[in-house]
C-alpha cells in the first residue's frame, strides 16, 4: 500500500522533458512581433543529432529584424508544475541584444500573455537556465508589465496553449552580422518541486489512508 502510494506521489511530482535526441519533438520556430503574439511566419527548426547538451538539439537562424522564438503549442494542463522549475539550455552565435531575454507563456481562460526574464544572455557555448514557475516572477504582456497575480498564473498554467523561449540575442542593426544570429535549444524541462510541508502533508494523508485501509481489512 505504502509502496503504491509513494509511486503515485512520484508520478504526481514528475517532470516533462524534451531532449531533442531523436528530433524536434513538436517544437517549432515563430518569427514574432514585439507583442509576442503577431506572427510573421512559423518554420521548423534545424535538428542536429549531436552537439547538444547532451545529444541532439534544435537550432534556428534569425529569420528577420523582429524577434523570434522556439515554441511548443497546446501543452494543456501544467498545473502540477506551479511552484516548480522550467529548465533549458541555450547557445547563440551572438549576445549583443538584451531586449528579448524572456520566456513567454500563453493560455488560460482569458488567453493571457505572461513574460518572465531568463537573466544573463546565452553564450556561444551551452548555457543552462532554471526559472521559477511562480506568479511573482512573471509580468503581464511584456517584461516591463505589471506583476502577475496567483489566480491568473494558475489559470494560464491550467491550460498552457504556448511556451515560447526567445531565440533573439543579436542586435538588429543593418550591416551587423549579429542580425542573423543562430540560436540552439536543448533539454527543456518542466519540473514539479513540492514544498517540504506539502510533501509531509501528502505523506501524512497516505499514512492515514493506509491505517484506515488496514483497519477495514482487520474489521
Ligand atoms: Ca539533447
Amino acid at each position: 500500500m505504502a509502496a503504491i502510494a509513494l509511486g503515485l506521489l512520484a508520478v504526481a511530482a514528475g517532470a516533462q522533458t524534451w531532449t531533442f535526441d531523436g528530433g524536434a519533438e513538436g517544437w517549432q520556430v515563430n518569427d514574432l512581433g514585439a507583442d509576442w503574439v503577431t506572427s510573421f511566419g512559423v518554420t521548423q527548426p534545424v535538428w542536429s543529432p549531436s552537439g547538444g547538451a547532451p545529444g541532439g538539439f534544435v537550432s534556428a537562424q534569425d529569420p528577420s529584424s523582429t524577434t523570434f522564438v522556439f515554441e511548443k503549442l497546446a501543452l494543456g494542463d501544467y498545473s502540477t508544475f506551479v511552484g516548480g522549475k522550467l529548465g533549458f539550455a541555450l547557445q547563440c552565435t551572438a549576445n549583443s541584444w538584451g531586449g528579448d531575454n524572456v520566456v513567454v507563456f500563453r493560455g488560460g481562460a482569458a488567453d493571457q500573455i505572461l513574460v518572465t526574464q531568463i537573466g544573463a544572455l546565452p553564450a556561444t557555448t551551452w548555457t543552462d537556465y532554471s526559472l521559477d514557475l511562480t506568479a511573482d516572477k512573471f509580468r503581464y504582456g511584456s517584461r516591463d508589465g505589471g506583476v502577475v497575480n496567483g489566480a491568473d498564473f494558475a489559470s494560464v498554467m491550467g491550460n498552457l496553449t504556448a511556451v515560447r523561449i526567445s531565440a533573439e540575442y543579436g542586435a538588429s542593426t543593418p550591416g551587423i552580422p549579429d542580425t542573423f544570429e543562430t540560436t540552439g535549444l536543448d533539454r527543456v524541462s518542466f519540473t514539479a518541486i513540492p514544498e517540504p510541508a506539502t510533501s509531509a502533508a501528502m505523506l501524512g494523508l497516505v499514512a492515514l489512508g493506509g491505517a484506515a485501509w488496514m483497519r477495514r481489512r482487520r474489521g
